[in-house]
């Protein structure tokens, strides 16, 4: 009234400010409404997770606005827009990170405390959608963050699967896996869209026959269809309005029920068929680097490819577009070869639905897709059996031996008499079976390939995709992964965030280079004191964590020394238990050896079917059994196995840590992330020259890492002389007293068979070189605890390891990718009044 407004005018304010205005007030009126209104519960009665919806719910009105914006935009001007296809997202929690990228997590604390609530309270509630296995999903995760933040139009397009990544518990110290059952109370953060839906044929024969205008036609008769719904998840950009769309398929039979079956008594025909339908995005595969060459594994990437892609022809052809377009408005990156079934989808979709000729229909294609590797392992690159794939796409076979036939007739006139060449490029391999090499249908299909770190694109080039480079060098870039400092510094570790924007300013969260300006603080003891304490502090919060969780005392004055990511044996776990061995056997040796207090902290799932893996969490739980238990240590060492790594875990982790472990085998690890999001929290690595290492290294300074092992080249060397571990066992002898400790059932009740495949596999194989590293990771580790001892010194390097981060941004890798592969604008968004 006193702004000369009417009644009505004040009614339309409030409601207005109830779905979008981000005042402390509006937000606590909005949850109580969506208490009631949603929940349909009033706050006697309420749950946490009625108040957890209640506030996520207030949150997405507040994004809906800014998505609807974003899309409106996107349309309107017809902008290229990229489409990142990725069988995994390993997303994390959304509600924190939202609260952060729309600027109001103060403001929400405050109106959920009004409400008699705790903001942190509710946040712990929500179950991550566990989307991914590990480093690959969460860098689409990372990657769908820095696209919007950008202000760059993009959709993320995977598959919502019912259940995701396993849930892992630590019985009698061994893994066992729990069912991810994570939408079981609810899902707030999508929405979906029924009317998005899309048919996609699997099995059955292709007839092919010629139209009346005499054109060559094929007809794929499949014998199930499958319909794939549409599940939208908004992902907002940090400070702008920019909201992009996260895209899941979800997989349903066509019709619910076929009466007739049903009718005629066939009950459990009608119930299998809508059973086989829905399997396909039932779950999630949890292995990381390790194909499973199974029919509904292939069935999952066909599936969602298919329906991304005639999604994307559906938007391009409604903007009043011509086909043959296409690649002017979208550009599809390929996350792996998971979707590169996608090269023969896009041709089958041009040929035989819009009914282009091949060569219009390649050319198209091959300006569409851009492909990215993500390792060298020769068990993570995906090959299908010839007749299996036959079995499930017969069309795409047929499309695949005509793709491969064509590009045969080129490569045998360019390199006339060299086999072996030409059978490496060719899309088919040979053997007592045939298979299709996905790599070589992914490169031969995309305009542009690219590795995730400098080394990694090196060694691409020289090895697994040598001959692709040679033959078309023009192709290949390199993009170095980077992380989002959103999610891994500002809602992580809030502290840390807090005394670096108070010396700095805040611009670093959106131009991760401006930590630079740390530097000139490194040698400040008042900062170096207030850096050590956000450390400490973080050890402490990790320390309760732990105790309660695991019922193991840490001491947050020792290093914590985290070693967290998947279990797998080129990741090497168990280098860093054989010096776990070696310190306590130290201790055992000389009970008053002034040693540097550590707590060595493991996480990591490891998948379900890989022996030597478990196997490896067994030894470090059983070591650490033995070490914690024993009186002679003291304190002075302790070992963790910290339970179900995932975002929510890792969260808490990475801010604690003060030294890094990124002890892969050189030339194994195609970039890691954790190293990233490690060091950006502070921790110093210990590391090997191995996939980002070499150029984190390079930024923070050699003399701010800890080195040791032997480098790619000298792996394979190594491995050219006929490589022998047992030689290492018997020339030093605190490595030989490690590994018969393991053997003779030290660490599991005397019991010698516990271990037994694992010593073998080190003293006769040793695959990934752990013998041939161990003494110069020792002499490594010693170092990092004398400079530990030396506090001063430990805090100025950490923060000039900070400081010299800013590299590592995943808005550094998505600027590079836009620019040199992508082509696209940013298109900043703005809201309507
Ligand atoms: N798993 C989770 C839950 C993560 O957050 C990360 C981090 O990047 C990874 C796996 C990958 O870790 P790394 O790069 O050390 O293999
Ligand atoms: C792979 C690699 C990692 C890499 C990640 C993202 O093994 O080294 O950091 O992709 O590029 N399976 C993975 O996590």
């Amino acid at each position: 009234k006193e702004k000369g407004l009417d009644k009505q005018e004040i009614q339309n304010i409030l409601i207005e400010d109830a779905r979008t205005g981000l005042s402390v007030e509006a937000l606590k009126r909005a949850i109580q409404n969506n208490l009631f209104y949603v929940q349909g519960k009033f706050p006697e009665i309420a749950t946490r997770n009625d108040y957890y919806m209640a506030v996520s719910y207030a949150v997405r009105d507040r994004i809906l606005n800014r998505w609807v914006a974003s899309v409106k935009q996107y349309l309107d001007g017809k902008h290229r827009v990229v489409s990142y296809l990725s069988a995994e997202y390993l997303l994390g929690p959304h509600l924190a990170n939202n609260l952060i990228n729309l600027g109001i997590y103060k403001e929400t604390e405050q109106a959920v405390k009004e409400l008699g609530k705790d903001l942190e309270w509710l946040i712990e509630k929500e179950i991550e959608p566990g989307l991914g296995n590990g480093g690959l999903g969460r860098l689409a995760a990372c990657y769908m963050d820095s696209l919007a933040t950008l202000e760059v139009p993009a959709i993320g397009y995977g598959i919502r699967y019912q259940f995701g990544i396993f849930e892992q518990d630590i019985r009698d110290g061994w893994q066992v896996e729990d069912t991810d059952n994570w939408l079981r109370r609810g899902n707030p953060w999508e929405i979906e869209r029924r009317e998005l839906n899309y048919e996609v044929k699997f099995g059955g024969h292709v007839q092919h026959y010629t139209d009346n205008n005499g054109k060559f036609c094929s007809n794929w008769i499949p014998d199930l269809v499958v319909k794939g719904v549409a599940y939208d998840t908004p992902i907002l950009g940090y400070k702008v309005n920019t909201t992009n769309t996260l895209r899941l398929w979800k997989s349903e039979a066509p019709k619910s029920f076929d009466f007739q079956l049903f009718n005629a008594g066939g009950y459990n025909d009608a119930v299998r068929q809508k059973i086989v339908c829905e399997n396909i995005s039932k779950v999630l595969y949890p292995n990381d680097e390790q194909e499973e060459g199974k029919i509904l594994r292939l069935r999952q990437q066909y599936f969602f490819v298919s329906c991304s892609l005639q999604d994307m022809l559906g938007i391009h052809l409604r903007q009043g577009d011509k086909i043959q377009d296409f690649h002017k408005k979208f550009v599809v990156q390929l996350n792996d070869t998971h979707p590169a079934v996608g090269v023969a989808e896009l041709m089958r979709l041009l040929l035989d639905k819009y009914g282009l000729e091949w060569d219009e229909a390649w050319d198209i294609t091959t300006k569409t897709f851009a492909y990215t590797n993500h390792t060298l392992l020769p068990e993570a690159l995906e090959k299908w059996d010839l007749e299996l794939f036959g079995k499930v796409l017969p069309r795409h076979l047929e499309l695949v031996y005509e793709i491969n036939r064509r590009f045969l007739d080129q490569v045998t006139v360019k390199f006339y008499g060299d086999h072996q060449k030409i059978s490496s490029l060719s899309l088919i391999g040979e053997g007592p079976r045939k298979f299709i090499k996905m790599a070589n249908l992914a490169s031969l299909g995309s305009y542009a390939i690219n590795g995730v770190a400098a080394l990694h694109t090196d060694l691409l080039k020289k090895t697994v995709l040598k001959d692709w480079y040679e033959l078309s060098p023009e192709k290949f870039s390199n993009k170095t992964n980077g992380v989002t400092p959103r999610r891994w510094m500002v809602l992580s570790n809030p502290e840390l965030t807090q005394l670096i924007s108070d010396k700095i300013g805040d611009g670093w969260i959106k131009n991760l280079d401006e930590l630079r300006g740390l530097e000139q603080f490194a040698k400040d003891k008042n900062f170096q004191k207030a850096w050590m304490e956000v450390k400490y502090n973080q050890k402490v919060a990790l320390s309760k964590r732990i105790l309660q969780r695991v019922k193991i005392k840490t001491d947050s004055n020792s290093i914590f020394d985290v070693h967290v990511k998947r279990m797998h044996e080129y990741k090497r776990q168990m280098l860093n238990a054989l010096h776990v061995i070696t310190l306590y056997n130290r201790i055992k040796h000389n009970p008053e050896i002034d040693m540097v207090p550590r707590t060595v902290i493991f996480a990591g799932k490891a998948a379900p079917g890989y022996r030597m893996a478990k196997l490896i969490i067994k030894l470090i739980t059983s070591i650490g059994e033995v070490v914690n238990n024993d009186p002679d240590v003291k304190d002075r060492l302790k070992v963790v196995f910290y339970p179900n790594y995932n975002v929510t875990n890792a969260q808490k982790i990475y801010p604690a840590a003060d030294l890094s472990e990124q002890i892969s085998t050189a030339g194994k690890e195609a970039s890691g992330t954790g190293n990233m999001k490690l060091s950006l929290n502070g921790a110093l690595t210990i590391g090997t020259l191995d996939g980002a290492n070499v150029e984190i290294r390079e930024c923070v300074g050699a003399e701010n890492f800890f080195l040791f092992g032997l480098d790619a080249d000298q792996v394979e060397e190594v491995k050219a002389n006929g490589y022998d571990p047992y030689s290492h066992y018997q020339n030093n002898p605190d490595l030989k007293l490690a590994i018969d400790q393991i053997n003779d059932g030290y660490f599991s009740h005397l019991n010698k068979d516990t271990f037994k495949a694992l010593v073998r596999s080190l003293l006769y194989d040793d695959q990934y070189l752990v013998l041939a590293d161990y003494q110069s990771y020792i002499d490594a580790q010693d170092k990092v605890a004398e400079t530990f001892r030396d506090k001063e010194k430990w805090a100025e390097m950490s923060i000039i390891n900070v400081a010299r981060m800013g590299k590592f941004s995943s808005d550094r890798s998505i600027r590079d990718y836009c620019q040199e592969i992508w082509k696209v604008e940013p298109i900043p968004v703005s809201l309507e009044k």
